[in-house]
């Protein structure tokens, strides 16, 4: 009868830890198709018209399923009214499996407009597998 209750009330616990875990990853940070919940944590910034760095970490979106992670592109994107448009090249370094350190995030300043990180997830032949578009504020 004890036995029984303790096993419920794991059941119940677990069930509610990964009801927790996708509630937590935002829509503009998740990856349905590749099972991945972008991080994004600066490590300098951000600001405009300075380089900025952050740590870019993929986590499971699902906690009982492996993350789709094939090639990961990260860069800046600027959403403007009539046009869209990049910023100076990023360096990305790996750190793990599914970390990553980004140097060099560079956002132009007075701009009508808003800046983006957009997180990509290429297929082999470099194709869009899949992507999010994080919505930067200053
Ligand atoms: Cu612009």
């Amino acid at each position: 009868m004890y036995l029984k209750l303790v096993a419920t009330l794991l059941i119940a616990s677990s069930t509610i830890f990964s009801a927790t875990a996708k509630a937590e990853c935002s829509s503009e940070l998740s990856m349905p198709k590749s099972n991945i919940c972008v991080e994004i944590q600066w490590n300098y910034g951000p600001y405009l018209n300075q380089y900025n760095e952050a740590i870019v970490t993929l986590n499971a979106l699902q906690s009982d399923q492996e993350i789709k992670a094939q090639k990961i592109s990260i860069f800046p994107w600027m959403v403007m009214p009539n046009h869209q448009h990049g910023s100076r090249p990023v360096l990305i370094q790996k750190l793990g499996d599914h970390e990553y350190k980004v140097e060099k995030i560079y956002f132009m300043g007075g701009m009508m407009g808003y800046w983006l990180i957009k997180v990509q997830n290429l297929n082999s032949d470099n194709t869009l597998f899949e992507e999010v578009s994080y919505r930067v504020n200053f």
